[in-house]
């Protein structure tokens, strides 16, 4: 890939949320969470833009895990597809942002998914499982001139990935940095890191080799 441009680069914060931390251990726990902090503040030194994400889920979506809806069960619906533990409910520790990180409103673009009862999206750029309602993200970093985006946040296999996959269909080079990012199971993330770098994207170990791009 080509030398990483600072202007024409954005850095992707993609859900780096409580819940999906060992601090919220009744949500969805990734090991490590906390610790992407650092690596994401120092990626975004590379980059002229710095947007984020959040899921922002309600107790009561259909999609809430419970006794007759185990985790993982499917559910039905347009833009639903499994049952999750209930997290990142507004109002709650889960929803914040990992202490470290900027404020929402100190982002260049923030998007806040995941809103109505009966959708349930892992990536950040659409609102919808089929890849129609966009959350604006796109057209904004076009807008803005970029070409390149690094993507970090929680979890790797799931929105980190879904995120980066949308990116790089819309034609961005993407950038994943490992070390940004922690992921919820060994065998969902390697797969993950297969079907990224099969779609183009470029993986990273850490902020040292983002650096020497
Ligand atoms: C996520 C599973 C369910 C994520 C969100 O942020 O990766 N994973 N909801």
């Amino acid at each position: 890939m080509k030398r990483l441009n600072i202007m024409t680069t954005a850095a992707f914060d993609v859900d780096p949320q409580y819940a999906f931390t060992p601090e919220c251990p009744d949500e969805l726990p990734v090991e490590g969470g906390t610790e992407i902090v650092p690596e994401l503040n120092a990626q975004a030194t590379l980059a002229a833009i710095r947007v984020g994400s959040k899921d922002a889920h309600s107790p009561h979506a259909i999609w809430v895990a419970n006794k007759q809806q185990p985790m993982f069960t499917e559910v039905h619906g347009d833009h639903v597809d499994i049952a999750w533990n209930q997290h990142a409910v507004p109002g709650t520790k889960g929803f914040e942002l990992i202490a470290g990180l900027p404020k929402p409103a100190e982002y260049d673009y923030f998007v806040w998914k995941g809103i109505e009862l009966d959708m349930h999206p892992y990536g950040a750029c659409y609102h919808d499982l089929s890849e129609t309602m966009s959350t604006g993200v796109i057209e904004f970093l076009q807008t803005r001139k970029i070409d390149t985006v690094i993507v970090g946040g929680l979890a790797t296999d799931y929105c980190v990935k879904t995120t980066a996959l949308q990116l790089r269909k819309s034609k961005f080079e993407v950038i994943v940095n490992l070390a940004a990012c922690r992921g919820i199971a060994a065998e969902t993330i390697e797969q993950a890191i297969t079907e990224m770098t099969t779609a183009g994207i470029h993986i990273v170990r850490d902020y040292q080799e983002l650096e020497r791009l």
